[in-house]
């Protein structure tokens, strides 16, 4: 096929280019929604800072309407497996319509914070006695429904869940609308990958090896339909997992799983907190991303990723934002530099050289390690690329005398108001002075949704 004619040509007060910044850089957009070499006609000017959309590796849309709701001190002592009883009670209530509701909010504020494309790592399939809805893809049919009313770039992941432990139990009533057999869902994953398109791309999650028993593994990372396309994984996230996993498979989690599959670029380890340092070399040389979800880690108290340890071993990572306790790259960003520098009392971590900033580093390795994730061609502005990006607010005062130098980490260290002012994906701009197109109309249903949950 030939390349599509530039339809739209923009020049770039400061663009960010893999090396650094580029002033005055001039590119243009295509009727595809792709980024394309300008060939004259009168550029557009994009004032101010001009940097690549952030993939958002790991996301459970409807999680975000309970953010808030999971903070008070229980009868007993709190913990990552008494948050997740009152989160499945909270999914036991949730419909097509409602996640509908619930997903396009959040994409919105997503697109707000500087995201442009999500994973949705999407395990709420059946009605929630377990039977599938009448259309089994209802469920994924509203995430995507949403994406698209948001008008953000998704990477759905049905999610596959069979069991409820190492041991192979099986699921608890309340993980009943999770479940599949490898059948039913080779089939879900058929179909939802008939509507792959520019901005659709469907892959492969595996909820945690808890929920794969040992005897159908095999049978499914090696089928067919495993064979391309992104696979997302839980893993290591909690020490009980770690424990449990020794005592039923005589190896932790990350072990286990390069023993038991081939792990490579094309695999996400969701959180991968709890690492050996050979488990920690062994994912860097993989080529898989790690998945990391800053601020729910904290919020749900799992740990801290080894990040010098593993960035010196040239890992790749990406950032998630999984229970939506937070909806900001940047805080996403400043917690994983920040949990290191409270563990290890040095400063500038993730910036492994003399003279790197810690957050050009974090901004970059994050791009890629999305874009990767993601299986799609973003995460850079360059050709071919899909043309998704933001523009920082060139009128804050945070970024008055800020250079190419120093932008970053006024950025994601500073900032505490939005400074994400325009975002495009694929082409066309869907925040514009801070403002999501469909914003009001967006909220309201989400209000009118979450009373009816509340009060119903
Ligand atoms: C999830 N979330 O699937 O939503 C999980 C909790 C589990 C996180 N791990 C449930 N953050 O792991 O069993
Ligand atoms: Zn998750």
């Amino acid at each position: 096929m030939s390349a599509a004619a530039p339809v739209h040509a923009f020049q770039a007060q400061q663009l960010w280019h893999d090396a650094g910044w580029r002033s005055d850089a001039v590119f243009a957009v295509d009727d595809r929604g792709r980024i394309a070499q300008a060939q004259g006609g009168t550029p557009q000017y994009l004032d101010g800072w001009v940097l690549p959309g952030m993939p958002n590796l790991h996301s459970h849309a409807f999680q975000r309407a309970m953010a808030g709701l999971a903070e008070r001190r229980g009868p007993s002592d709190d913990s990552f497996w008494t948050w997740r009883e009152t989160m499945y009670a909270f999914a036991a209530r949730i419909n097509p319509d409602t996640l509908q509701a619930i997903a396009a909010q959040l994409y919105v504020e997503m697109l707000k914070a500087g995201y442009t494309q999500v994973c949705e790592f999407h395990y709420l399939h059946h009605q929630p006695d377990g039977k599938p809805y009448a259309q089994p893809e209802a469920m994924s049919l509203a995430l995507i429904e949403a994406a698209r009313e948001a008008g953000i770039a998704l990477t759905l992941l049905p999610v596959l869940y069979m069991s409820g432990g190492f041991d192979g139990r099986p699921l608890s009533p309340r993980q009943n609308r999770f479940g599949h057999d490898v059948e039913s869902y080779l089939r879900l994953l058929a179909s939802l990958r008939k509507l792959e398109r520019d901005d659709l791309r469907v892959g492969v999650a595996l909820h945690s090896l808890r929920a794969i028993p040992e005897q159908a593994w095999r049978g499914v990372v090696e089928h067919d339909a495993l064979k391309t396309g992104p696979i997302h994984i839980h893993i290591a996230e909690q020490i009980g997992e770690v424990q449990d996993c020794l005592a039923t498979r005589g190896a932790r989690p990350v072990e286990w799983l390069f023993d038991h599959a081939a792990v490579d670029k094309r695999w996400c380890l969701v959180h991968a907190t709890h690492l050996t340092e050979s488990e920690t070399t062994q994912l860097a040389r993989s080529g898989a991303i790690a998945g990391l979800c800053p601020t729910t880690e904290a919020n749900l108290g799992d740990g801290l990723f080894p990040l010098a340890r593993y960035l010196d071993g040239h890992g790749v990572i990406g950032i998630g934002s999984d229970s939506h306790i937070s909806i900001s790259p940047v805080e996403e960003l400043r917690w994983l530099e920040y949990g290191q520098r409270l563990s290890t009392r040095h400063r500038n971590v993730a910036a492994r050289h003399a003279g790197d900033s810690v957050g050009e580093t974090l901004w970059r390795a994050t791009l890629r390690g999305g874009a990767q994730a993601a299986d799609l061609t973003i995460g850079a502005l360059s050709s071919g690329a899909r043309a998704d990006l933001i523009v920082l607010d060139r009128d804050s005062p945070l970024l008055a005398a800020r250079d190419s130098r120093s932008v970053m980490d006024s950025f994601l260290f500073a900032g505490n108001v939005p400074l994400v002012r325009n975002v495009m994906v694929g082409g066309t701009w869907v925040v514009r002075d801070f403002q999501h197109r469909d914003e009001a109309r967006i909220a309201a249903r989400y209000r009118s949704t979450m009373e009816h949950l509340t009060h119903a």
